[in-house]
């Protein structure tokens, strides 16, 4: 299996995003749980350097509170500031407020200094394609939401949305491509379904899935669909088929049907909590 992606579309991105970031004092940084690095543009780190850094764990509900506390750990060791949230329901937003403040402390501090009070943190969102951008900022800004309008001149026509006194938020998320130069975090990055399954092999795609979630998630396959798990995963695959009742003409198993059920229900997260990467040196299993 191989995956590409078109660079046209990066570079402009990010020379947009180089202009954006002249304007903020804060990057917003989603990253989905269950990928936490594989949905990460390490670029990010060059454009966002001398900007204060707060990565959320979105989607945080898919995995479990063990796999978010080693991730949490792991990104606070290397000096961001994070907070996991869930942007469909709303939980974890309410912390954000005070972990912006604390984010931004030396820079309010420079402000109170020269004598500027008050002025508000100015923040962008920043993630890969479907990682939650525009759920959050829903989510985000649901309680204060008045757009403050163009500003020409100090925000050059850009729209900000005001969050409070404190936060003011670019309206306009900026997108990240993931990279690809690794297979695996390609491979990942299509489990989760932020490449478009179109130009992708859903049964090969459903069978590395099942592969990964029986040697890592033992038990969670044999409950969702009724099956025998072992090391032979095509047979499971085909298990899968038939509990299914996913058959085609001549009574043979649908495999391509089979996988794809197996790709759909674990982006729900129907087949349980399951992580597809964690820190080298973590142990994955005991969650
Ligand atoms: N389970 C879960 N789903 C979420 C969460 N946040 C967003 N989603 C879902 O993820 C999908 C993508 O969300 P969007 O907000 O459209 O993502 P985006 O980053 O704006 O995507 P682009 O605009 O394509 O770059 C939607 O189906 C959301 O409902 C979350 O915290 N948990
Ligand atoms: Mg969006």
């Amino acid at each position: 299996m191989h995956f590409q992606w078109y660079p046209g579309h990066m570079t402009k991105a990010k020379r947009m995003m180089q202009e954006d970031m002249k304007l903020i004092d804060l990057v917003i940084e989603l990253v989905d749980a269950r990928i936490p690095l594989s949905s990460r543009n390490p670029d990010i780190d060059e454009l966002g350097k001398n900007k204060s850094r707060l990565i959320l764990l979105n989607k945080s509900d898919l995995v479990t509170e063990k796999s978010n506390d080693i991730w949490e750990k792991y990104f606070k060791d290397k000096g961001y500031y994070v907070v996991r949230i869930n942007s469909k329901n709303g939980t974890g937003i309410r912390q954000i407020d005070s972990v912006v403040q604390e984010a931004c402390k030396e820079k309010i501090e420079r402000d109170r200094r020269r004598g500027i009070l008050n002025r508000p943190v100015r923040a962008m969102v920043v993630g890969i394609p479907n990682v939650g951008k525009s759920t959050f900022i829903n989510a985000y800004a649901k309680k204060a939401c008045t757009k403050t309008g163009n500003k020409p001149g100090v925000t050059k026509g850009k729209q900000w949305i005001r969050l409070n006194k404190n936060i003011e938020l670019l309206d306009t998320p900026g997108i990240l491509w993931p990279k690809f130069d690794d297979q695996l975090v390609g491979m990942r990055l299509a489990m989760i379904g932020s490449i478009n399954d179109d130009i992708l092999n859903t049964t090969e795609l459903g069978f590395e899935l099942i592969k990964f979630i029986h040697a890592n998630y033992e038990g969670l396959l044999e409950k969702r669909y009724a099956i025998k798990e072992s090391e032979d995963t095509l047979d499971m695959l085909t298990q899968i088929a038939i509990s299914r009742h996913c058959i085609l003409k001549g009574n043979e198993p649908d495999l391509d049907k089979a996988a794809n059920i197996v790709l759909d229900e674990f982006r729900a997260g129907t087949i349980g909590k399951i992580t597809l990467e964690f820190p080298e040196q973590e142990n994955v299993l005991d969650n």
